[in-house]
């Protein structure tokens, strides 16, 4: 049962707009464009996180979604020069001792790292260079394959698929059965920042543009296929931008259905060339995700990246809107270390992430990544739970 609106619906001081969407969102109907800037300028935290909290519950009940995933990023170079990345070609003239660039077989051998272990997907994403072309990924994909079939393969962005394609000369169409026939499973949602023009020239103009980005997600869902989709918010975008931004994917999933989840990703300022932006407030993140939740009617899933935010504010999220915390990262993701994330050591043991998700009353499920169910950990007493109450139940020695 989703939360009820009608309390709110009561409220003598809320504007008829105000009033109007909530009425949409409790019927399930879809909120406009301008609706949705009306949410950016005028919704307060706890008028949007109530709606937001209705549409959540609606959809996912108080379930919360994990995966067990592990990352590779197979470089931190990279020929494109976007501001906001710690990645890009400037920044690294500067500090070349940090580079890394792995070889096929460091990359398999980080494969073969998790052997025997409970991980269900790898999630492969990184800079773009040329010796990573499209048979350098076609060749390591079958290897991953060859190794360990039921492994999930999620990888690359239309950043690098756009590359790699026009290097080799293939089509998008080609190009993208020929990356499934090698065993990618999906896309992550990465690439796709802001997508207005306005905004896109001046923090990434030399990548793949918005139709490109969406171009490819389109032909890939076409294949049968699923992917994620992420906006980079918080610095020098405006509300029409983001909301833009979710107009463009929610008109492609109308088209497909082929997205699985919406990834607010918040713009952290350190190490890029963008220090100058200051970051977003918590209470503008909440905001953000409750949102997208409320604009995007059609996706089924939003997720936040934790280390990106933080633990306490990712378990806040879980009321704003958010039911999917990604996976029990055992791998420090540098990308995010890099840019100034919240966690200095993003890794959550399953048994953290399942509390984390319990302490603030909802079900933590451990899905795959298509959203099917592995686990429900609602109930699950862990070894160390049992070991603690064991203590704690230590007869009291009054003296
Ligand atoms: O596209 C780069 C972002 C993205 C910064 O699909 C930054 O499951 C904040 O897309 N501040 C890549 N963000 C990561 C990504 C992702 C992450 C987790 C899960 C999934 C998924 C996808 O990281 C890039 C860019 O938008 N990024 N620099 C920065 N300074
Ligand atoms: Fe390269 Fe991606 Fe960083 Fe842009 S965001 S510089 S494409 S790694």
């Amino acid at each position: 049962m989703a939360t009820d609106l009608s309390i709110l619906l009561e409220d003598p001081n809320l504007s008829e707009t105000h009033k109007t969407i909530a009425r949409k969102v409790q019927r399930g109907e879809r909120i406009s464009f301008d609706e949705g800037v009306f949410l950016y300028e005028k919704g307060e935290l706890a008028y949007v996180g109530a709606l937001a909290n209705h549409v959540r519950e609606r959809k996912n009940g108080d379930k919360t979604f994990f995966n067990r995933n592990f990352h590779i990023e197979p470089t931190n170079l990279c020929v494109y020069d976007c501001k906001f990345c710690s990645y890009s070609r400037l920044i690294k003239q500067r500090s070349d001792a940090d580079a890394w660039a792995f070889s096929m077989e460091e990359m398999l051998e980080m494969v073969y790292k998790y052997d025997g272990q409970p991980v269900t997907e790898v999630h492969i994403v990184g800079g773009v260079l040329p010796q990573y072309d499209l048979p350098f990924y076609l060749e390591f994909f079958r290897k991953i394959k060859e190794h360990r079939p039921e492994l999930h393969v999620k990888a690359l962005t239309p950043v690098e698929y756009h590359y790699i394609f026009k290097k080799a000369k293939v089509s998008y169409e080609e190009g993208m059965k020929m990356v499934k026939e090698a065993g990618c499973d999906s896309m992550p949602g990465g690439g796709a920042e802001i997508f207005h023009p306005e905004i896109r020239v001046q923090i990434a103009a030399d990548k793949c543009d918005a139709d490109q980005w969406l171009r490819i997600h389109e032909i890939w869902h076409e294949l049968g296929m699923r992917s994620n989709a992420t906006m980079l918010y918080g610095h020098i975008e405006r509300y029409e931008h983001r909301v833009d931004h979710m107009e463009r994917l929610r008109q492609l999933q109308d088209k497909t259905g082929g997205f699985q989840t919406f990834i607010p990703l918040k713009f952290r300022n350190q190490d890029n060339q963008m220090s100058h932006v200051p970051e977003s407030t918590a209470v503008e993140d909440l905001r953000n995700y409750a949102i997208s939740r409320i604009y995007l009617d059609n996706f089924d899933h939003i997720k936040t990246y934790w280390p990106m935010i933080g633990r306490t504010t990712a378990q806040l999220a879980l009321a704003f809107g958010v039911d999917d915390l990604d996976g029990t990262i055992d791998d420090t993701t540098k990308i995010y270390s890099m840019a100034g994330s919240e966690e200095q050591n993003p890794v959550l043991t399953t048994q953290q992430l399942v509390d984390m998700i319990r302490k603030v009353g909802r079900k933590p499920i451990e899905r795959d990544t298509l959203y099917n169910e592995v686990q429900d950990f609602t109930d699950v007493v862990f070894e160390e739970d049992k070991a603690f109450r064991g203590y704690m139940e230590l007869p009291v020695i009054n003296n």
